[in-house]
């Protein structure tokens, strides 16, 4: 079985997110999600997530491409992640092309593109505006 790994905040959830977990998933047969905590946000991207970390979770646990999430409370612990989850491949955005390659020793590093002209940011200045 080829277990799959990924990362991410995926507030106010959209479809550039479920592609991006979609491709993830058909790489392997399993697809264990890290999703950040409210904290993380907020030292990250100095806000805090429009929907909580519980009401993302939900959200991305009733995916049928989701088999399983976790509490990412540090972007620097991929590394014990990976090992915990038993992954064998890390799938990320392509906005972090490069940033994982010294994972290369426990697991295959893909970075998939990204879904253009659609992200949360442009949703909630659109709903702003
Ligand atoms: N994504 C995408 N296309 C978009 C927007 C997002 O493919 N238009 C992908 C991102 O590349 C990422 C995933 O959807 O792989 C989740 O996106 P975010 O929630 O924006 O993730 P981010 O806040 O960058 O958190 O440890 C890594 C972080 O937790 C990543």
């Amino acid at each position: 079985m080829k277990r799959i790994i990924t990362f991410g905040t995926y507030d106010v959830f959209h479809v550039g997110h479920l592609r991006l977990l979609t491709r993830a998933r058909a790489l392997g047969d399993h697809l264990t999600v890290g999703i950040s905590t409210d904290e993380l946000n907020v030292d990250k991207k100095g806000r805090a997530p429009v929907f909580t970390y519980g009401e993302r979770c939900e959200i991305l646990s009733a995916l049928r491409v989701v088999d399983e999430v976790f509490a990412e409370h540090s972007l620097e612990a991929k590394r014990e992640y990976v090992l915990e989850h038993r992954a064998d491949v890390l799938v990320m955005g392509d906005d972090w092309v490069g940033r994982f390659d010294d994972l290369a020793d426990v697991c295959e590093v893909r970075y998939l593109p990204r879904t253009p002209a659609v992200s949360t940011t442009a949703v909630i200045e659109r709903i702003r505006d």
